[in-house]
């Protein structure tokens, strides 16, 4: 009986040890493909600056961001930054020209990582330029509390490779 529940203590922790040795193997192969798809972003950045040389030099980037209402009624308007979502890598200089297209509001545009507050008035474009010495995955938003009833929706991100 003992000897039973000792064999059966044995094939479990031989289990677990197999287990674990799988489960971190998979954990590797998946940190290393995350690694490889970063680096090979990376290029692509470089490339679509660069015309294809796919140099790694900072540069100068530049994106115009739209803030676009969806809906007629305020109430109901949806607002989206257009684009939602921008990749450019560490030590680019990085140039947004932000238009607020919404006639009835304020609206601002943040990254606090980024020390980012800017004031954006109806119709009018502002442009922003920063240097992305950080590298990581920032959150952009509108930084005008009660501009619309969407306001906590008003968000995109800017990424730094
Ligand atoms: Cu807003």
């Amino acid at each position: 009986m003992a000897q039973t529940k000792i064999q059966l203590l044995i094939s479990g922790l031989i289990f677990l040890v197999v287990f674990l040795g799988a489960f971190s193997a998979y954990m590797f192969a998946q940190n290393q493909a995350l690694a490889s798809n970063v680096s090979a972003l990376s290029g692509k950045v470089d490339q679509l600056s660069a015309g294809g040389s796919g140099e790694s030099k900072a540069a100068t980037r530049t994106f115009s961001i739209i803030l676009v209402m969806f809906g007629m009624e305020e109430e109901e308007a949806r607002h989206r930054w257009i684009s939602s979502s921008i990749m450019v890598k560490r030590g680019d200089t990085v140039v947004l020209e932000i238009t607020n297209t919404d006639d009835d509001a304020v609206h601002g545009f943040g990254i606090a990582e980024y020390g980012i507050n800017e004031m954006i008035q109806p119709g009018e474009t502002v442009t922003i330029k920063f240097v992305a010495d950080k590298a990581g995955f920032f959150i952009f938003y509108c930084t005008r509390p009660g501009c619309a009833p969407d306001h906590a929706q008003q968000v995109g991100q800017l990424i730094v490779l």
